[in-house]
């Protein structure tokens, strides 16, 4: 990381991260720990020189697996200590609005005295937007897991069974496969639940003829995936199909335009073109899809709301969905890496044709 270059950007002389009561994700981005530790109370200081990472004795065995300079405190009044010292002679000091608290921010002038404080939030979520090499591996892996836990679910759905038991299922798949954590909280919807794109799971039980939408995701060395399939228990009806195939036709006409240069509102507005061409009109009720990396939701993506150019390094999910309430919906959910002359797409389980369980 050229933090040179980064603060040249930024016109800073540093830029502090506090990854306090609030989990700050740039904390992680900015000192790539990201194999163990939590680092709650803990500063990174981005300085010409590199990163500085004061943290507690707590992590200082995480905190030493990194490339950053480290500096352990076992008290508050320590951790103020090092923290001036580490912004003496600074002038002009960055801080992230979107996530530092009114109090930590005011604790964080009343240590450091005399300077400028400069929002650059919106730097780093410029800087985010792009992946590097390290992150698209780690967002690759967290693909892989999510991809083979998607193929072998279907090995799980049984009469009866709850949403909420085959949610405990999947992530214990997830983890069997090496992820960290969940994404988010699955959702797992059967039946009519999967008409509402943002059910989490109940007691409701499987039977047939009902659609399973399960959208989910893996979180590997901090960075996350994000996944939808929708399947059918027992033998799907021809309404079922018609939405099936009408989602499956638009999430990969949304894919087809993936590549640098293009304006991710446009993608948006030719998916929601196809769906409102059929009987499903107006029942595509979200956007098409969002940043993925860090953050599930890391930055805005394939919105008809806001213009978004796509560049090489962006990762972007791709998920078009119809829902009809009281009937049922369908989402279909791949991570996409923007390329020059195209993209890649992430997660690999299989679509093509509706799988009836
Ligand atoms: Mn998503």
């Amino acid at each position: 990381m050229d933090t040179k270059k980064l603060l040249e950007d930024a016109e800073v002389d540093a830029i502090v991260i506090y990854n306090g009561n609030n989990e700050d994700l740039n904390f992680y981005y900015f000192t790539r720990l990201l194999d163990g530790g939590i680092f709650e109370g803990s500063y990174a200081v981005v300085t010409e020189e590199g990163v500085k990472v004061i943290t507690s004795i707590l992590e200082e065995q995480s905190a030493k697996k990194g490339n950053n300079e480290v500096y352990i405190f076992n008290t508050s009044s320590e951790r103020d200590e090092l923290l001036k010292k580490s912004l003496k002679g600074m002038n002009t000091i960055g801080v992230n609005y979107d996530v530092l608290s009114l109090s930590d921010f005011n604790k964080i002038k009343k240590v450091v005295g005399e300077a400028n404080f400069k929002d650059v939030s919106g730097k780093i979520q410029e800087w985010r937007m792009i992946k590097d090499e390290q992150e698209i591996s780690m967002i690759k892996e967290a693909a892989k897991i999510a991809s083979e836990v998607a193929e072998v679910m279907p090995d799980f759905m049984k009469e009866g069974i709850r949403e909420y038991e085959l949610a405990a299922r999947l992530g214990y798949e997830m983890f069997k496969r090496g992820a960290e954590d969940f994404a988010f909280t699955t959702i797992m919807a059967f039946g009519e639940n999967s008409a509402e794109p943002h059910y989490l799971s109940g007691a409701r039980k499987l039977k047939k003829g009902d659609f399973v939408l399960m959208d989910f995701g893996a979180r590997y060395h901090r960075y996350n995936s994000d996944m939808t399939r929708t399947f059918v228990f027992g033998k799907a009806s021809e309404e079922q199909k018609e939405i099936y195939y009408t989602v499956l036709e638009a999430q990969k006409l949304g894919i087809s335009m993936i590549k640098s240069g293009v304006n991710g509102k446009d993608v948006d507005i030719k998916v929601k073109e196809l769906i409102d061409s059929t009987k499903y009109r107006g029942r595509m009720i979200h956007s098409t899809g969002h940043g993925l990396g860090l953050a599930v939701h890391d930055h805005v993506g394939l919105s008809s709301q806001r213009d978004l150019i796509l560049k090489r390094g962006m990762v972007v999910t791709v998920e078009p969905g119809i829902y009809v309430p009281g009937f049922g919906g369908v989402r279909i959910e791949d991570d996409v890496l923007v390329k020059d002359d195209g993209h890649e797409v992430l997660t690999f389980a299989p679509k093509d044709e509706l799988i009836e369980v």
